[in-house]
């Protein structure tokens, strides 16, 4: 009976060796396909705001993907680490006329932007 137990348990250990190793081998598959996902807090107000950042974001180098969360302001950007770095993808924010993290928005960018994008739009400060 204990000769099963052991025989058990060793073939537990192997198993989950085993799936361990499946693992690793699926992450660095992940890796070779080679993307990463940074989310950037942005001053984002509404849906044109999030057209125009996602449009920006989507002309960047090395960027697969940007989806902005309207009502959390989070810009979800999917890029790939040996292309881009999320200091660049912070600054295209900038770039575009809106806070990246705790970084500000250039401040020409920002002038440009119409009314209703404006950070202090009283409209977007009440919560719609
Ligand atoms: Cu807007």
């Amino acid at each position: 009976m204990k000769l099963v137990k052991t025989f058990l348990l060793t073939l537990f250990a192997v198993v989950t060796v085993q799936a361990t190793q499946a693992q690793t081998v699926a992450k660095s598959k992940d890796k070779a396909a080679g993307t990463e996902q940074v989310k950037l807090k942005t001053s984002a107000v509404c849906d044109m705001c999030k057209a125009r950042l996602e449009k920006s974001l989507a002309y960047e180098k090395g960027v697969q993907a940007a989806v902005l969360d309207v009502p959390t302001q989070v810009l979800t950007v999917t890029y790939r680490p040996d292309k881009t770095s999320p200091d660049a993808l912070r600054a295209a924010v900038q770039k575009t006329g809106y806070d990246a993290d705790a970084q500000p928005a250039d401040a020409r960018a920002y002038s440009r932007l119409p009314e209703c994008c404006k950070k202090t739009n009283a409209v977007h400060t009440g919560g719609e």
